[in-house]
């Protein structure tokens, strides 16, 4: 059986959101942040030794680290939905994003996420360059979404909604899709 091990307020809401796209059957077990770090629980630690979220596991498995469990899923158990394969003719578009989610979109935010926390002069050059560079792959959605019906890449809404990030016109089909689904 499949567990998604979720930490409330995280990276592993795509995978749930993954399942749920796929419509398989599996357990969600709930876990919180330390209500004063805010980081995963001793509990969640335990499970995989980099002891961040997500981690899935799939019988004797235990997979973290958001791409490697997506792509696990899809290919275990997605029965060739949300992939395509190399003689498709968005094969490199489709590699394209789902490697940005994590690659550059992911890891700018998280590193603005952080700036934002330090309390940095708004023209401080590496606060700046962060904003530019979130600005350029939010940007960047935006021109895909606006030519292409489906984009691959794993949901960032909640931290829009968090307000880590400004919201930027991504508008169409895809942000009407992702609007009002939450988990956490
Ligand atoms: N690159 C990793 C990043 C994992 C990660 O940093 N997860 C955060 C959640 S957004 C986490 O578990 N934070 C709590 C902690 O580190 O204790 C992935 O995509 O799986």
């Amino acid at each position: 059986m499949l567990t998604v091990h979720h930490l409330g307020k995280s990276q592993s809401e795509r995978i749930v959101w993954l399942c749920e796209e796929l419509e398989i059957p599996y357990e969600l077990k709930r876990y919180a942040r330390d209500p004063v770090t805010m980081l995963a629980p001793p509990e969640y630690k335990a499970l995989h030794p980099i002891g961040a979220a997500p981690v899935i596991t799939d019988g004797d498995r235990v997979l973290a680290e958001s791409g490697a469990v997506a792509e696990y899923i899809i290919a275990k158990h997605g029965k060739g939905r949300l992939a395509l394969t190399a003689g498709h003719r968005d094969f490199a578009n489709f590699l394209y994003w789902f490697h940005f989610a994590n690659g550059t979109l992911q890891a700018n935010m998280g590193r603005n996420m952080i700036l934002n926390r330090l309390s940095l002069a708004e023209d401080n050059p590496i606060l700046v360059a962060t904003r530019a560079r979130v600005d350029r792959a939010f940007d960047l959605i935006g021109a895909r979404v606006r030519e292409a019906d489906y984009l691959a890449v794993v949901p960032t809404s909640s931290a829009i909604w968090r307000g880590s990030v400004s919201a930027r016109p991504i508008g169409g089909r895809w942000r009407r899709a992702i609007q009002g689904w939450r988990c956490s």
